[in-house]
């Protein structure tokens, strides 16, 4: 058979294929039948269901926000299930909660934002007057300083969401706090910003001047809508890098200050006592922090092969600039590959591809964000602040994988 005789048969061969895929398809667009051939299943044999105003999961989703049950609902909060999540955005509908009275329903008609205190010119600006200034979206993740506080001991979280999952990563839209500053016109005895909540708490916190100038945004979108309910609605303030405690919800004060208000939540919580009964105060930074979430606890891998690890890095100091993985028990660590673009102070997907001989093992991760800052043991961050602060966990995150497959903290 010569070449031309071989071209000639293949050319035949995918011409034949083409029409009858062309058939497949045509007939299924005109008549909407049954084509009998395609693996489809049985969506192929009626017409689905008509366009929706506002769009809903697939059914076959089950993946949910779990919260700890509490005496005081209002007070609680949920985590993300990181293990299911994809790229670096979650889902509005998965970001994790975190509430000291509730989720409060608050017509963005009647909602005020008010500047005042150490300002020359005291505003109050409707929804609709705060989004007439200059506006800006990022991408930058959100995380509760007690998240990962159940790490600190012997006794760890079984799966991802449980140790990890307060959390959380989208894209805020919002007028950069600066602008508003500048609007007001800053005194120079002004040194904090105190920001308080319309919720039934009046939950405040005073942030430093300097970072309210660098880069605070006064938000209204998350992930291309209007903030959900829980997450602030109408306006939240979203600080980048800092505890999720200062990201004031349903913000409707900022009073210019010359020192903190020491309010509840910067002195009976979210100091972080040490070992010598001293308190760190205005811990703010969220440091470099990392967590595989696929093999992650609670998931099985069918048997020994290939395995794409995969999971999520974030720094409060900027950009994820490495993630290294082991798959021994920390003996040997290689570099991860980091989705790009990378963004600064967000969620940053890594990748492996590993294959797994069928040995029990140990899998860790280990972030390193672009001040050098490499992410410590949990055993380092115990040494180094004693046992009873358990705030600002960002210790490095174990899973063990057993000779069948199942995956469960290490
Ligand atoms: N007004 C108000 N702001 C608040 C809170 C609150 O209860 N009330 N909770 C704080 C805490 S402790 C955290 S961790 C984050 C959680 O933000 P999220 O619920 O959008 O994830 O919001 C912060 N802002
Ligand atoms: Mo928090």
């Amino acid at each position: 058979m010569g070449d031309e005789e071989s071209g000639r048969n293949s050319g035949e061969s995918s011409r034949r294929t083409f029409l009858s895929i062309g058939a497949a398809v045509g007939g299924a667009l005109l008549a909407c039948s049954d084509s009998g051939d395609t693996p489809a299943g049985d969506s192929v044999k009626r017409t689905g269901k008509p366009p929706d105003e506002y769009g809903e999961r697939s059914p076959f989703e089950k993946s949910v926000r779990k919260g700890s049950v509490s005496r005081y609902p209002e007070a609680g909060s949920t985590r993300t299930p990181l293990q299911d999540s994809h790229g670096i955005i979650t889902p509005s509908s998965l970001h994790f909660e975190r509430h000291h009275a509730g989720v409060p329903l608050i017509d963005p008609a009647e909602h005020r934002l008010l500047i005042h205190g150490l300002v020359e010119r005291p505003l109050i600006l409707t929804m609709d007057e705060l989004k007439t200034f200059p506006s800006v979206s990022r991408i930058h993740f959100i995380e509760c300083s007690g998240n990962s506080r159940g790490e600190w001991k012997p006794k760890k979280g079984a799966t991802a969401q449980i140790s990890h999952g307060m959390a959380s990563c989208s894209e805020w839209t919002g007028v950069p706090l600066s602008v508003l500053l500048d609007e007001a016109g800053v005194k120079p005895e002004a040194a904090w910003l105190i920001a308080e909540g319309a919720d039934a708490c009046k939950m405040h916190r005073s942030l430093p001047l300097e970072k309210c100038r660098d880069d605070v945004i006064v938000a209204y979108g998350q992930n291309g809508e209007a903030i959900r309910p829980e997450q602030g609605y109408p306006l939240r303030l979203v600080a980048p890098g800092h505890e999720g405690n200062i990201n004031v919800k349903w913000v409707r004060r900022l009073m210019l200050a010359d020192q903190p208000a020491m309010g509840r939540e910067e002195t009976s919580k979210y100091t972080d006592v040490l070992a010598d009964g001293k308190a760190r105060q205005f811990s703010l930074t969220m440091e470099s922090k990392s967590v595989i979430t696929r093999p992650s606890g609670g998931q099985k891998l069918p048997g020994p092969g290939f395995v794409e690890i995969t999971g999520l890095a974030w720094s409060g100091r900027g950009l994820i600039e490495r993630v290294e993985v082991s798959t021994d028990n920390g003996a040997t660590w290689t570099d991860a590959t980091l989705q790009e673009p990378r963004h600064r102070i967000a969620f940053t997907r890594f990748r492996l591809p590993w294959t797994w001989d069928g040995t029990p093992t140990v899998i860790l991760s280990r972030a390193t964000d672009e001040t050098g800052y490499v992410q410590p043991a949990v055993e380092a961050l115990v040494e180094a602040r004693g046992p009873n602060s358990d705030y600002h966990n960002n210790g490095i995150k174990s899973w063990k994988i057993a000779a069948d497959g199942s995956v469960t903290h290490a």
